[in-house]
């Protein structure tokens, strides 16, 4: 039976910053529903696809009002109608109506919003877990359920955590054979790194994506804490852990040079290379995301000539999910995996494009949260469904965060059955 898309609805709600953001529910001519929430970066690419945002007083100009509209008045009676399992074919809908370059128009928050809400009522249709669904409809040559690693941000700093250290995410790798015992291993670190803090007098509380935030002397010394809380915590570094970085350089280029903030340095790309280098040899460090900026191409490749054999190089604001920044990267030896984030780009379709792109050419795939996030754990999903090595999902605190590890549980003892 073709279920058709009889509704749509919309609303703004509140992300994990209190921000507005868009929640959408689709339903189906059976009464079949499906719901979606939208994420908000903070630290986001130039290049990414544009959310639309009211501005004027409401929320500080960030109310979604517009963007809700979008979807109620234009969105939902050009989609009415139209088979709920074809994704290619509404979002080429969705990119037909908005066809602006960068989706400025209807706004990216309100597309994905709709793309997303309409995949879930079709795998409930379907009456299918939805990354299920998503592997049959989207991915339907992956076989088996490998389940992506945990990269797990337990040091915040950067835009997320008012600037306590310049890089942005501090993460731990855990290296487990099961997720259960993934999360639990990252969450036991994350409580001995809190201990730590703690006898040395540092903060406790939290940043955007539920890590601690102290402030420290340098971008090193986050990494020296994480060693011994996991040694701490009984855990063999490099063993049992490994670590990665998001640095999220662009937050930081200024004039051509690497800005460091809490070091009273600047450095140039080949500098930030060195350290990299020497952090490498020093640390058990697997990935490094954003280690140089969005538009420094020739310093990404001088990176990937360096440490791409070794070292899992990710892509986010260089790729920002798009598949004509990552065949650049491709064709210039750029990077070695991307980061995925659906809202960088707008739709599901497009999002698949660029996980089935970087498969294609032997890059890696890290499917990822915002920092602005709700409980929807939809990222998840898709992250099993493709067969990601990593799930990038924030740290062991914040409701926003656990969700994902909650769900990601969940798959694991399903898939095991
Ligand atoms: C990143 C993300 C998520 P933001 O840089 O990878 O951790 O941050 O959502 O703020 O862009
Ligand atoms: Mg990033």
């Amino acid at each position: 039976m073709t279920e058709r898309i009889a509704a749509i609805a919309a609303r703004e709600i509140l992300d994990s910053r209190g921000n507005p953001t868009v929640a959408v529910t689709v339903a189906l001519d059976t009464g079949v529903t499906g719901c979606s929430a939208v994420p908000a970066g903070a630290s986001r690419g130039e290049h990414e696809a544009r959310e639309r945002r009211d501005g004027g007083k409401r929320f500080g100009g960030l109310g979604v009002r517009r963007a809700v509209a979008n979807v109620t008045e234009t969105i939902a009676p050009a989609l009415c109608g139209l088979p709920a399992a074809d994704q290619a074919a509404l979002d080429a809908r969705l990119l037909a109506l908005d066809a602006s370059p960068n989706k400025a128009k209807l706004g990216a928050n309100a597309m994905l919003g709709v793309s997303l809400a309409a995949a879930r009522a079709a795998a409930n249709a379907a009456r299918l877990p939805l990354y299920r669904y998503l592997r049959q409809s989207l991915f339907p040559s992956a076989t088996g359920w490998p389940l992506p690693t945990p990269m797990a941000n337990i040091l915040n700093g950067g835009v997320h955590a008012g600037w306590s250290v310049d890089f942005q995410e501090f993460m731990v790798l855990p290296q487990q054979r099961s997720s259960v015992e993934q999360v639990r291993c990252g969450a036991e670190i994350f409580h001995a790194l809190g201990r730590l803090l703690a006898r040395r007098k540092l903060p406790v509380t939290v940043g955007d994506e539920g890590g601690y935030a102290p402030r420290l002397p340098g971008n090193e010394a986050p990494l020296k804490l994480m060693a011994s809380a996991v040694r701490a915590a009984g855990y063999r570094l490099g063993r049992d852990v490994r670590f990665g970085l998001d640095p999220a350089a662009s937050e930081f280029y200024r004039g051509g040079m690497y800005q460091l903030r809490s070091e009273q340095r600047s450095l140039s790309s080949d500098a930030m290379i060195r350290r990299y280098r020497a952090w490498v040899k020093k640390y058990p460090i697997a990935t490094i995301e954003d280690g140089l900026a969005e538009d420094d191409w020739s310093g990404w490749q001088r990176l990937t000539v360096a440490l791409g054999k070794t070292v899992t190089l990710v892509g986010d604001d260089l790729f920002v999910t798009n598949t004509a920044r990552l065949q650049r990267g491709i064709d210039q030896g750029v990077a070695n995996a991307i980061l995925i984030k659906p809202n960088q780009v707008g739709t599901l379709t497009e999002t698949v494009a660029a996980m089935r792109l970087a498969r294609r050419h032997g890059y890696g795939v890290a499917v990822s949260h915002r920092s602005g996030e709700t409980t929807d754990t939809f990222i998840v999903d898709l992250a099993v469904a493709g067969q990601a090595e990593y799930l990038k999902a924030g740290s062991f605190s914040r409701g926003e965060r656990v969700a994902k590890w909650n769900r990601l549980m969940v798959i694991a003892e399903q898939v095991a059955d």
